[in-house]
């Protein structure tokens, strides 16, 4: 049976969140394969907002088992307290929610170097979450980093003191300390809640689940163009946020995927530094803001807004083999009589293409529209797709011809229920 695997196309944001949920009825499992704390998952439902950050976003579906992969870097802190927010609410996760023990740990030792590296960069900063991200994963690759399987072993402070010393290290590098004193009792007590879930090899209960004819869906974070390869080095992630790191963030074999469903917004946005060709730093670009509260979910920081850009999404689409686009946040632009979409870029030599260059080149593109009629209409109270006003459809149909992949959910609204499958 087949994972289908959930990406986002731009710099994140695409509502991700909200379609996992939207489809998750017809899944058994919803898994996370990267990334970690920095993702902000915001679903609407029944009149209330939930943002999640680890905790997948199936996990209010009691019928599904939400499993955290080997890929993620989790934060038992925000992990702690996010689980204690579900429970507030209501949600009875204990017996949905699997652990890999072997996604990395996040130390607060992380987060303070994140923060020294940015400090460090002086003007070139990455605009980092600020999370723990990139230290964490280096501390992977490098072969240095603490498993939630190591919270089980008697040894395990000793573990994380040697890493903290290492930390330390390199802080007085920067002439600095840690300074993490004050959040160790935090942590501890948040490593001791985590001993209480299910931890265990996540990769052989997803394969055993795939072997009983269950269907998972992998759940993305951050997006395509934040890929730690083909994204906007070294203004990226740093991991595979593309749809192959569902099988190195999961332990599945390549042939289960079947359907990549791509997200993207009717429009583009950023957080963070880096290239971003469309964007728009004028009156239009604060109203698609404020019109799509584009505020980031994690960290609260106003997000950069600008037009559709094709060459980058056909970029992404090639990158993760997307069979199926969805459309959201369709609703912010009701308000514009014209809406544009980049289609092509101009090259420093003259040239234009409807492609993108190699993305690090992408401060130096300059973006060619086309102005399409907006729908100026109020989308959200339509319920099916043929009541689509015209205009719409006719921006549908020319995304299909220029990306080539059918469109077949569009968003008009934040709730669960705004939500139209083309079929
Ligand atoms: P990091 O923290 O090391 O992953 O940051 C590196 C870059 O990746 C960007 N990034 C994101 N971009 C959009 N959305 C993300 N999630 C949150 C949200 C972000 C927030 O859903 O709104 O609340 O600010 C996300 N996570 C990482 C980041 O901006 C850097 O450019
Ligand atoms: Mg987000």
């Amino acid at each position: 049976m087949p994972v289908d695997v959930l990406i986002g196309l731009q710099w994140g944001d695409e509502g991700k969140g909200k379609i996992v949920d939207v489809l998750a009825p017809t899944y058994d499992v919803v898994a996370r394969f990267q990334g970690g704390p920095n993702a902000g998952h915001t679903l609407h439902f029944n009149g209330q907002k939930h943002v999640l950050h680890q905790v997948p976003s199936g996990i209010f579906h009691p019928h599904i088992l939400n499993v955290v992969g080997n890929g993620v870097v989790l934060d038992p802190v925000v992990f702690r307290q996010e689980l204690q927010k579900l429970t507030d609410r209501g949600v009875d996760w204990a017996q949905n929610l699997y652990i890999s023990k072997k996604a990395q740990l996040i130390l607060p030792s992380h987060r303070a170097l994140d923060r020294l590296n940015e400090d460090s960069r002086g003007t070139s900063k990455i605009g980092s979450t600020l999370k723990g991200i990139g230290p964490t994963y280096q501390d992977k690759i490098g072969r240095t980093g603490l498993r939630v399987g190591h919270i089980l072993l008697p040894d395990f402070e000793e573990h994380y003191q040697k890493a903290v010393a290492q930390h330390a290290a390199i802080a007085a590098h920067y002439n600095k300390e840690l300074e993490i004193e004050a959040l160790e009792a935090d942590f501890f007590a948040a490593v001791a809640f985590l001993r209480t879930l299910q931890l265990t090899d996540t990769e052989f209960l997803l394969n055993d689940l795939l072997r009983q004819g269950k269907r998972v869906l992998a759940e993305g974070a951050q997006g395509a163009m934040l890929d730690i390869d083909f994204g906007t080095y070294p203004y990226v992630t740093s991991s595979s946020t593309i749809a192959a790191g569902a099988c190195t963030g999961l332990g599945i074999a390549p042939q289960h995927i079947d359907k990549v469903y791509g997200i993207t917004k009717a429009y583009c946005t950023r957080v963070g530094s880096g290239p971003f060709p469309t964007e728009l730093n004028d009156e239009v670009g604060e109203q698609i803001r404020q019109a799509g509260r584009e505020f980031g979910s994690t960290t609260g920081r106003p997000r950069r807004t600008g037009w559709i850009d094709l060459p980058a999404l056909r970029y992404a689409i090639m990158l993760n083999g997307v069979t199926e686009l969805h459309l959201m946040k369709a609703d912010v632009l009701d308000d514009f009589h014209e809406i544009q979409a980049c289609t092509h870029y101009r090259l420093p030599s003259g040239e234009t293409t409807p492609h993108l260059p190699d993305p690090g080149q992408l401060h130096l593109v300059t973006p060619e529209y086309l102005t399409l009629p907006g729908w100026a209409t109020n989308l959200t109270d339509i319920t099916e797709a043929t009541a689509f006003p015209a205009p719409l459809q006719d921006y549908l149909a020319f995304l299909e011809k220029e990306l080539q992949v059918p469109v077949r959910i569009v968003s008009v609204g934040p709730d669960r229920v705004s939500t139209i499958q083309i079929s």
